[in-house]
């Protein structure tokens, strides 16, 4: 996809402030850290659009960009840092819960689960609400650059046992690479979506 426009729309800590322009949505959804953000800016070759940071738990409220006029995408709080407390781990559970339920014009999910990893029980639970929405959702396992190829390998084919249903794209914002093959799901999900509505 040609992207001839991005800016950053707001962010929201609440349902109220919500974008309302009716646009479909793509939204990435994943822990802490795991480079939700990092891949925002690399899918718009925009650097420094969306804030990333070597402290996780930094984004706590949806942060949503505008692309060519059209879509959105969401950026989501992470989930599972460790030191942000109880209350707060509740709040992410209750907010993305909310989100996946309430926003209508979610187009995809990206749940982004680094590639070093095995999934959290977390990263589970999250999966288990985008099936039982029976929401439109890939996996992208990030971060594939600091892993050799095979290991990348054995590690996708562990993530693919623990979530056998979702489908599993690979990532790297350093170098790019997964670039294409994300936009391809992104222009069929807007284009379903599109269509549908
Ligand atoms: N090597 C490498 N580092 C990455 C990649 N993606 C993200 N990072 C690094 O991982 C750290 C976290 O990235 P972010 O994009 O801020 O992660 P996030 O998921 O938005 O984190 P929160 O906003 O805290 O939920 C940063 O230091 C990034 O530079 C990648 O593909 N390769
Ligand atoms: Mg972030």
């Amino acid at each position: 996809m040609k992207i001839s426009s991005v800016s950053f729309v707001k962010s929201a800590f609440k349902e109220e402030h919500w974008t309302t322009d009716g646009l479909p949505e793509i939204a990435f959804l994943g822990r802490s850290n795991v480079g939700k953000s990092s891949l925002i800016n690399s899918l718009l070759q925009r650097k420094g659009l969306a804030r990333t940071s070597n402290t996780p738990g930094r984004t706590q409220s949806i942060n949503f960009f505008l692309i060519n006029e059209s879509f959105h995408f969401a950026d989501l709080p992470g989930y599972g840092y460790a030191k942000v407390s109880k209350m707060m781990r509740a709040d992410w559970g209750k907010m993305a819960e909310e989100y996946l339920v309430n926003r209508r014009e979610l187009a995809l999910s990206i749940q982004l689960i680094d590639s070093r990893h095995n999934p959290t029980e977390l990263d589970r639970q999250l999966n288990e609400w985008l099936h039982f929405y029976r929401k439109n959702h890939i996996i992208v396992a990030t971060k594939s650059d600091k892993l050799s190829s095979n290991k990348l390998q054995k590690s996708l084919s562990e993530i693919k046992k623990i979530l056998p249903e979702s489908r599993i794209l690979t990532y790297s914002s350093l170098t790019g690479s997964g670039r294409e093959t994300i936009w391809t799901e992104i222009n069929s999900s807007l284009l379903n979506y599109n269509n549908n509505s």
